[in-house]
């Protein structure tokens, strides 16, 4: 049961349509952003030489630097007259990057939202509560189009207003949640606070995305919330929320929609296109969009692609959890360190809660790594006692030793209400 024929088509009737979207997206660019023309041209391509979307790789890359130096809309593929909506995804540093919709693009993207949403489980009758922020960011609005496409109700409670947001939960009985990870702990405890539990509401899953998490983040939210958590993937510079997504039936790997998002993964370092099932950086190409196609763009993302049929019949490749970016590695003291492997072992320790920040700081020349993280609300040892048993588990991950960890009571660290949340402080540069 799918949403959509095509998520089911053959490799090589996928492999046609891509060929004849690559070709009809180069000559877009080629043709109307001077940009892009610049670049295939240095790059010794034309529109003629796509064959096969297996040219794809002859194609340079495009970068979030080159978004930036184009700011606001020397990208855009169509003229302003043509346009009918603007997002915007703000970085950590400088102007965010623009990204333009035509009236088409818009009904992409409302499809593709409405497929990720039937392959998550969610149904016609449903109740669907969108906590995603509304505004520029993509996800509010992308996930309030979808569920009205798929003939689903949506609550548009958007990002924040946690006690209505609860309210809500409670009050209309609402089948799905979808908003980032973080903020569905956040919204447990909260409800802890006010008396409710969460896991007895009528809610049977969320759809989270927007940021990292790790597997044992995701069971925390299951078990606190007693759903099915759902992993949904995008970025504003290739559509937003509903690039893809796990299918309810396997939650086996992101399917993604292959017939608009071409996807492949490189090495991080050379660009060099990596065999199947290796980890690199996921790179795509846009083969349907008009006003803001991308070709071959750098994600960041780290990622693994599955070409194999999945067990709920879909063909479309799928792709890992997405737990970090190319650009999440902390090098603290020569060493390499992941956040993820840090959230690992802190979502492990059951007398710890999911909420811990990582700062780094120089001293002279040397790194300095501290961990803050909240002891459980029933634990009643001492801070001490648990320091040390957290020092103990990450050493065994980690080949550089916390300068150090910090046990705090619940609710120190600061909760992000609205937008993603940040864990990793690295004052080293300031
Ligand atoms: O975060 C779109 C979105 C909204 C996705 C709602 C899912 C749900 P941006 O603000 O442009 O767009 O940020 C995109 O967020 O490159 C990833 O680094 C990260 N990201 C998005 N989804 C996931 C996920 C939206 N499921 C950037 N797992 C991406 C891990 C994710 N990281």
């Amino acid at each position: 049961m799918v949403y959509n024929e095509v998520e089911t088509a053959s490799r090589d009737e996928l492999h046609e349509l891509q060929t004849e979207r690559l070709q009809e997206t180069v000559e877009r660019v080629y043709e109307n952003v001077p940009w892009y023309r610049d670049h295939l041209d240095e790059a010794g391509v034309t529109p003629e030489d796509i064959d096969d979307i297996d040219d794809l790789s002859s194609l340079p890359f495009t970068r979030k630097e080159d978004i930036r130096d184009n700011y606001p809309d020397k990208l855009f593929a169509v003229p302003h007259e043509d346009l009918r909506r603007i997002h915007a995804s703000s970085g950590t540093t400088g102007k965010p990057k623009i990204v333009a919709y035509t009236e088409d693009d818009l009904g992409v993207w409302h499809e593709v939202m409405a497929r990720s949403l039937y392959a998550a489980g969610v149904r016609e009758g449903d109740m669907v509560q969108n906590g995603y922020g509304y505004g520029l960011f993509t996800g509010g609005l992308g996930f309030h189009d979808g569920v009205e496409e798929l003939g689903a109700c949506v609550i548009p409670t958007g990002g924040g207003n946690t006690t209505r947001q609860i309210d809500m939960l409670q009050d209309m009985g609402s089948d799905v949640l979808s908003c980032t990870p973080s903020y569905c702990l956040y919204l447990d405890e909260r409800a802890e606070d006010m008396g409710i539990d969460l896991s007895a509401l009528d809610l049977e899953r969320v759809i989270i995305g927007a940021e990292p998490f790790t597997d044992p983040m995701r069971e925390e939210i299951e078990e606190a919330l007693g759903v099915t958590a759902i992993d949904v993937y995008g970025l504003s510079e290739i559509i937003g929320p509903g690039v893809s997504i796990e299918c309810e039936h396997a939650q086996d790997g992101l399917h993604l929609w292959e017939d608009h998002f071409y996807p492949e993964v490189v090495d991080p370092e050379t660009g060099e296109v990596l065999p199947e099932g290796e980890e690199g950086e996921l790179v795509v190409t846009s083969l349907t969009k008009q006003a803001f196609p991308m070709i071959r763009y750098r994600t960041g993302d780290m990622t693994r692609l599955n070409y194999d049929t999945c067990d709920c019949g879909r063909t479309m490749v799928r792709m890992d959890n997405v737990t970090g970016r190319a650009d999440d590695l902390l090098i603290v003291r020569g060493v390499n360190v992941y956040p993820s492997q840090i959230e690992e072992v802190m979502v492990d320790i059951a007398e710890v809660a999911p909420h811990y920040r990582i700062d780094l700081y120089r001293e002279g020349n040397l790194d300095t790594l501290e961990l803050t993280v909240e002891h459980a609300h029933d634990y009643d040892g001492t801070h001490e006692a648990l320091e040390d048993d957290i020092e103990a588990r990450l050493k065994e991950v980690l080949d550089v030793k916390p300068d150090e960890v910090e046990v705090v009571g619940p609710g120190v660290i600061d909760r992000t209400e609205v937008g993603k949340v940040k864990r990793v402080y690295d004052h080293r540069d300031e």
